[in-house]
């Protein structure tokens, strides 16, 4: 699976082509200590069939790497950007106020204040530029939401939405069977 480093330069980021396809969605995050909680949205993109890239871009420790890579993610594809980070949480709004692409913000809990640091960080943006904030830690849904925006484009992942609601709801209902209730 793809590890991302800290160093490598934006034309360096690690890819993961499910479908030797060009990426389609971006998975960036603050720090490597961001990874477990961002792999699950990689998975879900994964079982969709939506091609991706993942790797590391800092607010505040790789400005300019973060400048150049939501400059451009559009030129080079990418219909959506998820971007997860924890603490001062800048990353997903400043690569929304860069890129005229949607961006999905996912609060990363560190070591104190539960992740509501990194919550509040990402969700109060001000007017103007959007970032969709999902749950804390939950980058499942961030990439649940991609998978739906691509879709509103492309019916194929829309049928495949569809197909992941009906298994879900099916899931609950055969959990309500064995419980008789
Ligand atoms: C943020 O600071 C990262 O997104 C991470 O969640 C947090 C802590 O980073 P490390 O000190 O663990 O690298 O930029």
């Amino acid at each position: 699976s793809a590890v991302p480093s800290t160093d490598g330069s934006v034309s360096d980021v690690e890819k993961k082509d499910v479908s030797e396809m060009a990426p389609l969605v971006g998975i960036i995050m603050g720090s490597d200590s961001d990874l477990p909680t961002m792999r699950p949205a990689a998975q879900i993109l994964e079982q969709f069939g939506v091609p991706f890239e993942l790797t590391i871009v800092s607010a505040h420790r790789t400005p300019d790497r973060m400048f150049e890579y939501a400059r451009s993610a559009h030129k080079r594809g990418l219909k959506a950007i998820i971007a997860g980070a924890g603490g001062a949480a800048h990353l997903p709004g400043m690569v929304a106020a860069l890129t005229p692409l949607p961006v999905i913000g996912v609060p990363v809990k560190g070591r104190c204040l539960d992740g509501v640091d990194s919550l509040h960080s990402i969700v109060q943006m001000p007017r103007g530029v959007p970032v969709a904030t999902v749950a804390i830690n939950n980058s499942d849904n961030a990439a649940l939401l991609a998978v739906r925006i691509i879709g509103a484009s492309c019916p194929s992942y829309l049928q495949a939405m569809e197909q992941y609601m009906d298994d879900m709801r099916t899931g609950v209902e055969k959990k309500i069977e064995r419980l008789s209730i």
